[in-house]
């Protein structure tokens, strides 16, 4: 037996894997923490965390992005956000145990995904050139982390004969307990700076922006009449409360834009440019509608339909005082967060299109998911061509030139609404008792308005079902139908036909390119 070696440069002796990843996962949180107080110092967007998640949106492809929206509904975020911070955490730990003799490899690995971090923020549209000082933060704050907390880290004693054991002394650093007190300070220190980040970065300030808000439409929309909807037979409520009210958009974190430092840009084809402030559209009368708005990414029998009282200013009203010139069919809008719409011009314009910059939702300023301060609301097309929320910019130009955010995914240039309906009760598959039963759901073909719907029970003949109370040609309308059930397994289909006398299609068609169509159909069973 050869007598224990003892190594000459202790610095070189190896960190225990536990504290190499911890220096790694903490010094990561502390380059995030850095680089999110940053952002909200420069501009919230730059934050490279959301820069990197904004553009792995916007890379990931669509396929992937409806399966996302249908299996996670309003949480395809949430999910998004995990998943980042499980790679970061992974991309951390392996970071700290290639680093276990010497800083560097980590070193290297936190600078690449720094840089990561500044292509990301590079890559977004809507960001300006003092947008690489958050993530360059990040990138030295990473390293500097690193490199500090690795020197301080507990040893072990290299004998290469021998057991490999932890030792706290005679070597340089610091012993373990005292690692352990360094580095949960830094990361405190890092939840501390992206807290404040996050405080900074204006949560707080568009909150009271639109908590001091008041709206008194000058034409509020006529009272919703009593037999507008049969919840009681298993239908929504005519209008969607603003907290239940369906979410579709691309924003990984919220556009916070307090109503004071809201300007949108009218330009492009136009006689004169305008610039309007929240103050100018509050100046102007205020009109409340209640429209129906609807997802292009519905499937048959989906649930992103709901239906609001919005409050706004006439979208035609400002076209018309910034002069549209001959030829522009296209209005290209755009939000704060970069993504864009195209919508055209003809839809906007027609004689009583009800198109608004909407402020206001259900009686309350918009809410901020929704779009707060302003957004675009234009009765009978999908929301990707026509309900461009945050909005900031307003160009007119020809569809020969500008292709809008999901045209340019491959989804259509132009998207009317399609005639359709929905079986809200039965649920597919569901159980229900033999004998009189009551089958109910929705139907929509806003700027058109259902004029019939027909259900039919095994295939059988079509009846007529009884429908609701019309409130007017841009919402939903409810329907219900009494059937005497034998027991056993049935199907359920629905149709509507709107007021051109135009019936729903038994047309399968997937939502891309635009909308889906095709019978809504429910299997379920009646017992005795
Ligand atoms: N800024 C912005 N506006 C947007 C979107 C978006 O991703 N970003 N999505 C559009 C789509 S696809 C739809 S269906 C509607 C949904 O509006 P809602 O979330 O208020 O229901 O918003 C539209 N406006
Ligand atoms: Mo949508």
């Amino acid at each position: 037996m050869t007598a224990p070696r003892q190594k000459t440069d202790p610095e070189a002796r190896r960190l225990p894997r536990w504290a190499a990843a911890a220096v790694g996962i903490v010094a990561v949180a502390a380059a995030l923490a850095a680089g999110h107080l940053a952002a909200a110092l420069i501009d919230p967007f730059a934050s490279p965390l959301l820069a990197v998640g904004n553009t792995a949106i916007d890379l990931t492809p669509h396929p992937v992005k409806d399966f996302a929206i249908r299996a996670f509904g309003e949480n395809d975020k949430a999910v998004l956000l995990a998943g980042m911070a499980v790679v970061i955490a992974a991309a951390a730990v392996i970071a700290g145990l290639l680093s276990r003799r010497g800083p560097l490899p980590g070193m290297v690995l936190a600078a690449a995904l720094g840089v990561l971090g500044i292509a990301a923020v590079l890559a977004r549209p809507t960001l300006g050139p003092l947008a690489v000082i958050p993530p360059s933060a990040s990138l030295l704050v990473g390293v500097a982390v690193f490199r500090w907390l690795h020197t301080r880290a507990p040893r072990l004693t290299a004998e290469p004969d021998a057991q490999v054991r932890p030792v706290d002394w005679p070597v340089p650093g610091l012993g373990r307990r005292r690692f352990l007190v360094t580095s949960t300070a830094a990361a405190a220190g890092a939840g501390a700076a992206a807290v404040a980040g996050t405080v900074i970065g204006g949560g707080a300030d568009v909150a009271a922006s639109r908590g001091a808000i008041r709206l008194r439409p000058g034409t509020p929309a006529p009272p919703i009449p009593a037999g507008a909807d049969f919840v009681g037979d298993g239908t929504p409520a005519f209008i969607t409360p603003n907290a239940e009210f369906y979410r579709v958009d691309t924003a990984l974190s919220v556009p916070r834009l307090p109503a004071r430092d809201w300007r949108l840009r009218v330009h492009g084809m136009v006689d004169r440019e305008l610039v309007l402030t929240y103050d100018d559209l509050l100046s102007k009368p205020l009109v409340e509608k209640t429209i129906s708005l609807c997802c292009v990414s519905n499937e048959v029998g989906g649930p992103y339909i709901s239906t609001a009282d919005f409050i706004g200013v006439s979208l035609p009203d400002i076209l018309a005082e910034a002069g549209i010139r001959p030829g522009a069919d296209q209005l290209a809008t755009g939000s704060v967060d970069g993504w864009t719409c195209g919508t055209p011009v003809e839809d906007i314009m027609r004689p009583g299109s009800g198109a608004l910059l909407a402020i206001g939702m259900n009686g309350e300023p918009l809410p901020i998911e929704h779009g707060f301060p302003v957004r675009m609301v234009v009765p009978g097309l999908y929301g990707y061509v026509s309900a461009t929320k945050w909005l900031v910019d307003a160009e007119l130009t020809t569809f020969a030139d500008f292709d809008a955010y999901w045209v340019k995914r491959d989804w259509a240039r132009r998207a009317p609404i399609k005639t359709m309906s929905r079986v809200d009760r039965p649920r597919a598959f569901e159980q229900v008792p033999a004998g009189r039963f009551v089958a109910a759901g929705v139907a929509w073909a806003q700027r058109r308005g259902i004029d019939r719907v027909e259900v039919r029970l095994d295939g059988g003949p079509w009846r007529p079902a009884t429908l609701s109370t019309e409130v007017n040609i841009d919402t939903w309308r409810m329907w219900r139908a009494e059937f005497d059930l034998a027991a056993g397994q049935h199907t359920l289909e629905v149709r509507a036909t709107d007021r051109t006398g135009h019936t729903q299609t038994s047309d399968r068609a997937e939502p891309i390119p635009d909308g889906a169509s095709g019978w809504h159909t429910i299997a379920f069973t009646a017992r005795k």
